[in-house]
Parts: structure tokens; C-alpha cells; sequence
């Protein structure tokens, strides 16, 4: 394992439940499951990128599956997200379709923005996923818009914002922190540190150890943990949701993970050695530990496992097949969805 594994384990550290030792065996396998499944899109997805089927640029999640997977099994269908340019991965995790976000990222109508979003726009209300975001960092005064949304209604909803360590240092970041804790807002910011923001190690871009310390500043709670670890991760994201759901107000909670893919797909990746990046798949992969954890725990589900794994290769080949059939959107359709309608022009379905 690397030295940015955490030693002890975040209950410990933090003191908080170590909720993660009491899911049963349906609900470990259920975190095994959405891991392989955003993995496989993913893979997928690099392919037919590489094979021109894929137009414009894909950011790959691949190595921080732990982290969507664990925050989202404490959410409900009904949480808001908000998420980035590199949301494949969250999109999965909080249930969006993959047949219409494979017809998306190859342009087709069936996709969610009808083939004119690409992966950047990938957006679906009906599960809580309020978008992935082409401006980095233009995800946290969404999170805390929906944040004051909720306390305005008086819901139990939280709100979950996901941005990463170069994202940590743009300014909307500190207006939404300040803004989320001065009206103890639901939200909880979820950092991705996957130790690059495109070619900047982070130590580049941020002055504090960890991004988590930047929580004191607003006097709210901060935690770092093994974004890895999706245990880890669930027992941190549990502590942080359920606070928030209970009205205790927002957290900040960093999770540190490698982007084990280039930047895009295409990139040189000159910036750090082939050895890195091998280091970390081969001794931190976040799927692999996992299925080392159930097995260390005596937990012999090969079978489950593999059951899981052929079932999501065809579920992912079925969303292949649906964006290859899919139709193309007609050129007259180009100028069509780009403006809201004023209030009065609302069809009646949205009022
Ligand atoms: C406001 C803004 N500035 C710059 C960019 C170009 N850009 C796209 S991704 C990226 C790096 C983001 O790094 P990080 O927040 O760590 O996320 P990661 O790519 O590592 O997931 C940059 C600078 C952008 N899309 N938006
Ligand atoms: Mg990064």
C-alpha cells in the first residue's frame, strides 16, 4: 500500500461509528457492485473514445470509484448532487441511466441533453443529479443554491458537492463554504484529492496538509480519509450525512484518491512516471482492496462477485448497443433546448 493510506481507520481517527462493519452481506455486495459498474463504463467508454465513436473530450473516473460509491450509498433518490467535469462515475453511482448517458457521449438523441451535452452536461433531475459541470468548481454554489432550497422547504434532503483538489482553490469554493455554514445548510463537499488538478501536483495549489484543515476556517467539521477505502469513505460520508440530515449543518470531508487514467483521454501524462501510476494500481486499486476486504473477513462470495461482474458487463454492453442504434439528432433540432421559457411560458408540465 502507499504512504497516502491513512493509518488508523477514520472511526478511529474521528471518532465516529465505524457504521461500515454492520452492513450485511446484500449491502457490501451492493458497494462491490456500483464500483465495477462506473469501472466498466469507464473502460468502455475509453475504447469507443480511442475508436471515434465518442466525440469531443471524456474525463475517465477510473481509481476513484471508492469515492462516488461510498458517499452515495448514504444518500436517498431524492438528495441533490452536484458534480464535475470528470461525473461518469457520480452519475452511475446516484442512478442515473446508463443507456441514455452512453447515447449522450456518442452524440445521439436518446441521450440526456438529445446528443447536444456530451459528458460535461450529463444532468438528471428525477435521481438528484443536478449536473456535471464544464467550469471547474462551478458545481459549490449549486450544492449550497440546493442546500438553501431545502432549508427553505424544511425537507430532511442533504445536498452533496464534488469537486476536486485543483477545484479546492477557486474562489466560488470559499463564498459556498462561508454561505453553506453561516445558515447551516445541508450540504456536504465531497473532495476528490486525486493528487492532480490536469498537470499540477496538488502540492502545487494548496498550502495546508490536507484540504480537509480548510474546514476550521469555517468552523465546521473536516475530515480526510482514505478515498480508496470505500469503508472508509461510507463511515465518513455516513457521519457527514447524517449530521446534515438532522439539521447539525454542513462538513467537508476529503478523500484521497488517484486518477489512475490521463487527465483526458489522450493525454501525454508528462508530468508524472509511468512507475507512479503503476504503484498505485497495482497496490491501491479501491476495487481490488475491496474484494481483498470481504476476503480477509472470511467473506467467501467469489461467486456473488462474479455473478455481479458478468451481470454489469452486459449492462453495459446493452448501453453500448442502445447509443450505436440510436438515431442521430436532426440539424433543424440544433437550436432547439438552449433558452429557459420566461414564467409565462412554461409548459404545463414543469408548472
Ligand atoms: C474555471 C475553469 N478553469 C480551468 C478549466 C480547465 N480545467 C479543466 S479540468 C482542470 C483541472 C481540474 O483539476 P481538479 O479540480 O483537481 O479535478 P480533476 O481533473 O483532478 O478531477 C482544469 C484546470 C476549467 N474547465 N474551468
Ligand atoms: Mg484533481
Amino acid at each position: 500500500m502507499t504512504d497516502r493510506m491513512i493509518v488508523p481507520t477514520v472511526a478511529e481517527r474521528y471518532k465516529i461509528p465505524n457504521a461500515s462493519s454492520k452492513l450485511n452481506k446484500d449491502e457490501l455486495l451492493a458497494l462491490y457492485r456500483t464500483m465495477f459498474r462506473i469501472r466498466t463504463f469507464e473502460l468502455n467508454v475509453e475504447q469507443l473514445f480511442l475508436n471515434k465513436k465518442i466525440p469531443g473530450f471524456v474525463h475517465l473516473y477510473v481509481g476513484e470509484e471508492a469515492v462516488a460509491t461510498g458517499m452515495m450509498a448514504n444518500l436517498r433518490k431524492d438528495d441533490y448532487i452536484t458534480s464535475t467535469h470528470r461525473g461518469h462515475g457520480h452519475a452511475v453511482a446516484k442512478g442515473a441511466e446508463m443507456n441514455r448517458m452512453m447515447a449522450e457521449l456518442f452524440g445521439k438523441k436518446t441521450g440526456y441533453c438529445r446528443g447536444k451535452g456530451g459528458s460535461m452536461h450529463i444532468a438528471d433531475f428525477s435521481v438528484g443529479m443536478l449536473g456535471a459541470n464544464g467550469i471547474v468548481g462551478g458545481g459549490y454554489n449549486i450544492a449550497a443554491g440546493a442546500g438553501m432550497s431545502i432549508n427553505v422547504k424544511g425537507t430532511d434532503q442533504v445536498a452533496v458537492c464534488f469537486f476536486g483538489d485543483g477545484a479546492s482553490s477557486r474562489g466560488t469554493f470559499h463564498e459556498a463554504m462561508n454561505w453553506a455554514a453561516v445558515y447551516q445548510l445541508p450540504v456536504i463537499f465531497v473532495n476528490e484529492n486525486n493528487c492532480y488538478a490536469s498537470t499540477t501536483p496538488v502540492e502545487g495549489c494548496v498550502s495546508t496538509d490536507e484540504i480537509a484543515d480548510r474546514a476550521e476556517g469555517y468552523g465546521i467539521p473536516g475530515m480526510a480519509v482514505d478515498g480508496n477505502d470505500v469503508t472508509e469513505v461510507y463511515d465518513a460520508a455516513k457521519f457527514m450525512v447524517d449530521r446534515a440530515r438532522n439539521g447539525e449543518g454542513p462538513g467537508l470531508l476529503e478523500c484521497k484518491t488517484y486518477r489512475i487514467k490521463g487527465h483526458f483521454v489522450g493525454d501525454p501524462e508528462r508530468y508524472r512516471t509511468k512507475d507512479e501510476v503503476q504503484k498505485w494500481q497495482s497496490e491501491n486499486d479501491p476495487i481490488k482492496r475491496f474484494h481483498e476486504y470481504l476476503a480477509e473477513q472470511g467473506k467467501k462470495w467469489d461467486k456473488d462477485i462474479e455473478k455481479i461482474e458478468k451481470e454489469t458487463e452486459e449492462e453495459v454492453q446493452a448501453a453500448v448497443d442502445f447509443a450505436e442504434k440510436s438515431e442521430w439528432p436532426d440539424p433543424e433540432e440544433a437550436l432547439e433546448d438552449l433558452f429557459t421559457f420566461s414564467p409565462n411560458e412554461f409548459p404545463p408540465e414543469v408548472k
